[in-house]
């Protein structure tokens, strides 16, 4: 490792460690591209991650109830068949406490801990353009210099707690879900808020319901769910992973969401009715994402769409008892799916509990919150403990509250000012050799992330490889590259059914200011693969490569 001289804003001058390739977030993205880039390329890496421990997202979501809802055996890197062989998932759905351990395990297993820096928290990342490095500087004020810049930040890691009048005053505490303490919290004999209907307050309701003493759920948002059907895994199952762990990744690579199943393609519309109520009703049975695998037309056709919303609203109002009650659950304002759609254990049936009240804030909205709880327009509800499940500046929070800057101080905020624009979802133009993992433009979060993961961190690896070997030092994407993948993007998700979802994250609708654009790559994961791969193969077409050296620059002092 080299060390340089540095001269900070506040003109101390201190070392810098110097870096091939710089790594934000041990996740799963950083932790993979932190194996790539060192142990199949050779270079100098270095991982800042702002938790004590690796997991990204899931280091910080421990909320109860907390379930990951792909299933075990595809969350998880698919790179090394020795790594699939070894690791034995417990349960469908593995929990943070599983996935945490997996993570770990895999760290160890590649001795990937003694390149991370936990406890790290990255500030600002700024690129010289004389001498083709980027310096990151951290919240404790070291400096590092790099001349690649990997943000593996995670899609849904920037907290949005409500800006709601008198949060200040409660009295009593309070949680945001994606920001859970490590330590229990005890809601037994509590009168707890649980504030978000979203795949997060779904799950953790009826896990507080069991030991508070009183629950009251307020829903801006109806929301669809279906059962997740959480089972411990049999032997059976867990050999048939082992035996088919290739054939199942040959699924996974080649479907729209990266799972591991295909969906059926037969229209919904198309189905005779008696035979359609039949396959959602073996689809509720098997529960989980596959729900949404019945048919080919769910996501890109409305009528077709409506019929998977009548069956959902009616199995509500099935299970819920207090009639009002239901209708409330099942007063959708968005197409199924349209939003990421929740897979729960118990969610409706929690609401047949004498603890549980649910409240409509859509019709009788929060006004503020009082020292005792929470005041709507029509009601006080005192509380000792609120929940907030309301979700994430998602996809760009966690990259804009760095002060990211490229070519001539521009920053990434100001880039982004009207939504983010991008090539590929992995490179901004003005930004040279910054790679975004999973970012915004691409597939991400409408895919398993594992698979999304793995692809990203893949043709990055590939890319500087590439590099190396034509004696290239800098990457950047072209305005009109981004131009016509922003376009890309758009129709991608006008083809479907998911911008319809006015309130959702997805489009950055749930952050107040943030610019309403479809943020993620709706065109199927399988589809995007073949255009980073193709692009790849035409020589990183859409890209500017450059042989600009790294000068002796990079050992002077920046200003
Ligand atoms: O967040 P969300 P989430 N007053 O934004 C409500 C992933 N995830 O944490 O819809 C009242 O979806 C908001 O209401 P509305 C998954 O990708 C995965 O639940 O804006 N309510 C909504 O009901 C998911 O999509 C897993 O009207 C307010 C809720 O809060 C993503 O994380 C598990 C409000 C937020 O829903 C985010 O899910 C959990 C206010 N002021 C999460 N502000 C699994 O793998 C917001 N809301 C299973």
């Amino acid at each position: 490792m080299v060390r340089s001289p540095i001269q900070t804003s506040e003109g101390k001058t201190h070392q810098a460690r110097e870096l091939d390739a710089l790594v934000i977030g041990a996740g799963f993205s950083g932790l993979y591209q932190l194996l790539c880039l060192r142990d199949r390329l050779g270079l100098s890496v270095q991982v800042l991650e702002a938790g004590a421990g690796v997991g990204g997202t899931w280091y910080w979501n421990r909320y109860p109830g907390a379930r990951c809802d792909s299933e075990s055996h595809s969350y998880c890197y698919s790179f090394s068949p020795e790594l699939t062989q070894e690791w034995e998932w417990s349960e469908r759905y593995p929990g943070p406490p599983e996935i945490l351990r997996y993570l770990n395990h895999v760290a160890d297993r590649f001795d990937l801990k003694r390149d991370i820096r936990f406890n790290t928290r990255v500030t600002a990342a700024h690129y010289d353009e004389t001498a083709n490095r980027w310096r990151v500087s951290t919240e404790a004020g070291e400096t590092f210099t790099t001349q690649f810049l990997i943000t593996a930040v995670g899609c849904l890691s920037s907290a949005n707690v409500p800006n709601i009048p008198g949060l200040d005053a409660f009295e009593g505490q309070w949680y945001h879900t994606g920001q859970w303490p490590h330590e229990d919290v005890d809601f037994r004999g509590k009168r707890v808020g649980l504030v978000g209907t979203g795949s997060t307050g779904i799950q953790a309701a009826p896990v507080i319901a069991e030991t508070a003493a009183h629950l009251v759920v307020f829903q801006r948002t109806a929301n669809y769910s279906v059962p997740a059907r959480n089972a411990p895994l049999t032997t059976e199952f867990k050999r048939y992973i082992k035996e088919n762990a290739e054939e199942i990744r040959q699924v996974m690579h080649s479907t729209v969401n990266g799972h591991p199943f295909r969906i059926v393609d037969r229209s919904a519309l198309e189905t005779p009715p008696k035979e359609r109520q039949a396959l959602y009703e073996a689809a509720w049975a098997t529960g989980g994402l596959r729900f949404r695998a019945t048919f080919r037309d769910l996501l890109t056709d409305n009528a077709a769409n409506e019929t998977a919303a009548d069956f959902i609203r009616a199995k509500i109002r099935e299970i819920v008892k207090d009639p009002e009650t239901a209708d409330i659950l099942s007063d959708f304002d968005h197409p199924y799916a349209a939003k990421r759609p929740p897979i729960d254990t118990d969610y409706f049936e929690t609401f047949n509990r004498d603890n549980v009240k649910l409240v409509d804030v859509r019709a009788t909205p929060i006004e503020e919150i009082t020292p005792r709880g929470i005041r709507t327009r029509d009601a006080e509800y005192p509380l000792d403990i609120i929940v907030f499940a309301t979700g994430f500046d998602g996809m760009t929070g966690s990259l804009l509250r760095m002060d990211i800057r490229g070519h001539d101080g521009l920053s990434l905020a100001r880039a982004w000012a009207a939504g983010p624009r991008n090539y590929l979802g992995l490179q901004v133009a003005g930004f040279p050799n910054m790679f975004t993992v999973t970012g915004p433009g691409s597939p991400s979060v409408l895919c398993n992330m594992p698979v999304a993961i793995e692809q990203h961190v893949e043709w990055i690896t590939d890319c500087i490889a590439y590099m190396r070997a034509n004696g290239l030092e800098r990457i950047e994407a072209t305005d009109e590259s981004m131009d016509e993948w922003v376009a890309q993007v758009n129709a991608a998700a006008e083809a479907t059914v998911l911008p319809q979802a006015k309130h959702s994250w997805y489009l950055g609708a749930n952050i107040p200011g943030k610019p309403r654009v479809f943020m993620p790559y709706a065109g199927g994961m399988a589809h995007y693969r073949k255009i980073c791969d193709d692009v790849a193969a035409r020589n990183y077409e859409g890209f500017t490569l450059s042989a600009a050296r790294v000068s002796d620059a990079a050992n002077k002092r920046f200003n």
